[in-house]
């Protein structure tokens, strides 16, 4: 029996060919995954009826005794999963979360330095469409033509700038990030340093990725992408005055009721991520995109930096004659969703751009390893070799679809 189903049609309908289209293509967008049906049951739980404005144990509704305890565990499961004091679980996503960590600690037409957009940095690192562009006067840095950050040339940035705060993190980088060493600038110029690790949250929690602890004063993520819980955001500090300023800067700042049900969620994840399986996949996550990696330099295609430390690959297309855009659309007629990038050097525009971003996180959720994405970067390399070739995209999305229909998703539809 489908609640859904018998209320809504149209609605259930819609749920039914997305869950089709996750089936049968290779998910490789770099920050999507796929989350534990016991997440999406807390997801659709009964706390989606529940105001709970306020933290646990100060709201400001009756009747918060159960949200109060699903609150609480959600924090106590992130702090031991980080290994940190102070957790909000309350951003009802990455770029609220990083929005508060602005209002929080510093005034509108402060300097903030973060990594440039187009390098790999994130629309909330001072983009200037972004509110954090718009409010703050921001500066970037970037990365070298190698794919690398210079850190030494982001400290004489930073000399220069004088920021406030400087953003370290990134949504297109391949390479680990050495928090230390941000640490080690934000201290020659007095800045406080912000880690947005959105990305590689998943890794860090598994001892996969370095951690921004003890660097950081301040961390954001989400907890959807390589964390494979519910969408959402989460602030993080060992810092108690930090603390209680994000916490006014969530609420009553920029939110009002949390999504206890979200929250709930969260809490399920987090679970996941504390388990020992946890550690197996965020290594398997790594050791997939490694061949991913290879397998395209083998095939002679520019990889950035060189390869990976992490869950995505960045591939630049600057030496061919066809754009990123060109090899998105190619690859999803072939079944593989990923997206185009821009990559150091850019000659084209972020709506076209000269390369893609392919992550691992959503593939190695549904038991694919190393002998499947070697097949899989193949396969890409075919594709983007002749790159034209519509009649050879559709016989390699036949092909894919049946890889993809062997590892299973969902066993029973979980919407
Ligand atoms: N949209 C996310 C990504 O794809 O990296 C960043 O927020």
């Amino acid at each position: 029996m489908s609640f859904l189903k018998e209320f809504d049609s149209e609605i259930y309908e819609l749920c039914e060919k997305e869950l089709e289209r996750q089936t049968n293509h290779l998910e490789m967008i770099a920050s999507e995954n796929f989350t534990l049906p016991a997440v999406m049951e807390a997801m659709g739980s009964v706390f989606t009826n529940k105001y709970a404005e306020g933290y646990p144990n100060k709201r400001y509704y009756g009747g918060c005794e159960n949200a109060d305890a699903v609150e609480q565990l959600a924090i106590d499961r992130a702090k031991k999963l980080f290994n940190c004091e102070y957790v909000n679980v309350q951003p009802h996503s990455g770029s609220q979360a990083n929005g508060a960590v602005y209002a929080a600690l510093i005034k509108a037409g402060d300097k903030i330095l973060g990594m440039d957009l187009s390098h790999g940095g994130h629309l909330t690192h001072g983009s200037k469409p972004s509110f954090s562009g718009k409010n703050y006067q921001s500066f970037t840095y970037g990365v070298e033509l190698d794919g690398r950050i210079n850190y030494d040339r982001v400290l004489d940035i930073a000399k220069i700038v004088q920021p406030k705060i400087i953003v370290c993190g990134a949504s297109a980088y391949a390479r680990e990030i050495d928090f230390k060493k941000f640490r080690e600038i934000a201290d020659e110029v007095g800045a406080i340093l912000f880690a947005d690790i959105a990305h590689i949250a998943g890794l860090v929690c598994a001892g996969e990725h370095m951690s921004p602890f003890p660097y950081a004063d301040v961390v954001t993520t989400t907890t959807h992408k390589t964390l494979a819980g519910p969408r959402g955001g989460m602030i993080m500090t060992n810092d108690e005055d930090i603390a209680k300023k994000i916490n006014s800067a969530i609420f009553p700042g920029l939110q009002g009721g949390p999504l206890v049900h979200v929250i709930a969620a969260k809490a399920v994840g987090f679970k996941h991520n504390l388990s020992p399986e946890w550690k197996e996949y965020a290594k398997q996550v790594k050791k997939n995109a490694k061949v991913l990696a290879e397998v395209l330099i083998k095939r002679g295609y520019n990889v950035v930096s060189g390869g990976t430390d992490n869950h995505l690959v960045l591939v630049s297309f600057l030496d061919k004659d066809f754009s990123g855009k060109d090899a998105d659309e190619a690859l999803g007629n072939a079944g593989i969703t990923v997206n185009k990038n821009t990559v150091p050097g850019e000659t084209r525009s972020p709506f076209v751009t000269s390369g893609i971003r392919i992550g691992s996180p959503a593939l190695t959720s549904r038991g694919m390893k190393e002998a499947e994405f070697e097949l899989i970067a193949n396969k890409i390399a075919d594709v983007l070799d002749d790159i034209n070739n519509t009649q050879l995209q559709a016989k390699i999305k036949e092909e894919l679809v049946a890889l993809a229909q062997k590892f299973v998703i969902y066993n029973q539809p979980t919407y």
